[in-house]
């Protein structure tokens, strides 16, 4: 066992093993920005693109502090502290705000920005568009995000859209950021399978369960509740920055198995995530419009499965 200088991390509540061949870092690939073709390729070897410093710093600085705002006024900081700093209050339980994003113009005006549009122009070859959904996360100290890929809550369109994770702030390991199976995208059992479920989709033979729990899936599209056992299934490193930075965007497609790490820290984590496409393809009608429909409700399909 090889076990370096890191800190003891888990994703949801689950030690990760620190070996080398069990966990890593991110490659950047601000070496291959100005070439489409290669941007391409890496993420065909890679299952995703880490930019560090692709945006600017002041422009998510001034996203972060509108967030960290609406959040000290609903009372979820510690007083003692600057807001800036997220703090949580004491018995703070929180997660997922897509309602802080969607209402924040400061947060749109970087995701959505003119540089991000014409990267998914130039990497996408064709005039891109964006999801009119924007997920945010605001993580309070507890558990982050199970292992899951995106295409189970948005494949009803093409199945060629990119997550973009951006942190909302500095996030050392231990507030715990985003975390990447290493050639998870390459799994085409996993593709033919899970990959092809949606987690709008009720099963009539077996009630009113969605079919990523009929097939023995838990949680609401979650692949696994077992990051290590996971990657033991599956092979490769859990992936990760050794500290996000304000600036920073990683993108990936929707076959690549990610999860978070939990955060013990004492701050909230905050980042958003958003997606993007060729505009001419089809797109999942769930994300667009000016009141996207989301999950549930008359999205929900029934099927024999
Ligand atoms: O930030 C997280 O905890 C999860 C983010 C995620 O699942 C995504 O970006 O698709
Ligand atoms: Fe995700």
């Amino acid at each position: 066992m090889v076990s370096r200088a890191l800190p003891p991390l888990w994703s949801g509540g689950n030690l990760l093993d620190p070996d080398e061949r069990c966990f890593g870092f991110l490659r950047s690939s601000n070496d291959v920005l100005d070439d489409a073709g290669a941007l391409r390729q890496r993420v065909r070897d890679d299952g995703y693109l880490f930019l560090p410093g692709f945006l600017d710093r002041e422009d998510v600085r001034s996203a972060r502090i509108a967030i960290c705002e609406s959040l000290a006024e609903e009372g979820c900081f510690d007083p003692n502290f600057p807001i800036e700093q997220a703090i949580a209050r004491e018995g703070i339980d929180m997660s997922f705000r897509p309602d802080l994003a969607n209402a924040s113009e400061p947060l749109k005006k970087l995701i959505y920005c003119e540089r991000v549009m014409s990267f998914y122009d130039f990497f996408l070859g064709g005039k891109a568009r964006h999801y009119d959904f924007t997920w945010m996360r605001a993580i309070s100290p507890g558990n982050g995000s199970d292992p899951h890929c995106d295409i189970v809550y948005m494949g009803r369109g093409t199945p060629n859209v990119y997550t973009a994770w951006v942190p909302l702030g500095d996030i050392p390991l231990e507030t715990g950021g985003l975390i990447i199976l290493e050639n998870s995208h390459r799994d085409d059992e996993l593709k033919n399978s899970y990959g092809k479920m949606d987690v709008d989709t009720a099963c009539e033979n077996s009630g009113a369960q969605s079919q990523t729990n009929a097939h023995g899936f838990p949680g609401f599209g979650t692949l696994s509740q077992d990051a290590p056992g996971l990657r033991e299934q599956m092979g490769g490193r859990w992936l990760t920055a050794a500290e996000y930075r304000m600036g920073d965007f990683l993108t990936f497609p929707m076959f690549t198995v990610h999860a978070s790490l939990d955060n013990h820290s004492k701050e909230i984590r905050l980042s958003s995530d958003s997606r993007y496409q060729l505009a001419s393809e089809p797109i999942d009608e769930r994300w667009v419009g000016e009141n996207p429909p989301g999950h549930g409700g008359k999205m929900v399909k029934g099927m024999i499965c």
